[in-house]
């Protein structure tokens, strides 16, 4: 029973202390990435491997954030067993990249909507043991 009040205090400890990030409702640090005028932003991301990725719609159509195995495929696919997809979506949503993904994954993607009609038609995240959030 001490372990498991421990465990409990604990966590009330961490929620305060990391619940800043708006839409990462498990209070982990987020990297955002923001699609306006039919450009995603920033066209590079670097992010950790086990990075929550946080993806605003400023536009009022639909966009997607979809991997894709080499820039300008525009068809879902993987880098190194990572993949990730949004589907189409307005507003806000989230995807995880998996903590295995490689150090020094490049994962191309796209917009399975607009593809090479978006200002970036391609952009890509980069996993990076050393890119914080
Ligand atoms: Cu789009």
């Amino acid at each position: 029973m001490k372990t498991a009040s421990r465990a409990t205090v604990a966590c009330g400890l961490f929620l305060a202390v990391c619940c800043g990030s708006p839409g990462s409702s498990r209070g982990e640090p987020a990297a955002f990435l923001r699609i306006s005028s039919l450009s995603f932003s920033p066209v590079n991301l670097f992010v950790p491997p086990g990075a929550t990725v946080i993806v605003v719609n400023d536009d009022p159509m639909p966009h997607s954030v979809t991997s894709e195995a080499s820039a300008g495929a525009f068809a879902p696919g993987a880098v190194g067993g990572v993949s990730f997809d949004t589907g189409a979506f307005t507003g806000e949503t989230y995807f995880v990249i998996p903590s295995t993904a490689p150090d020094g994954t490049v994962i191309p993607y796209y917009c399975t909507i607009y593809k090479g009609a978006m200002n970036t038609p391609d952009g890509s995240i980069t996993i990076s043991v050393d890119a914080s959030l």
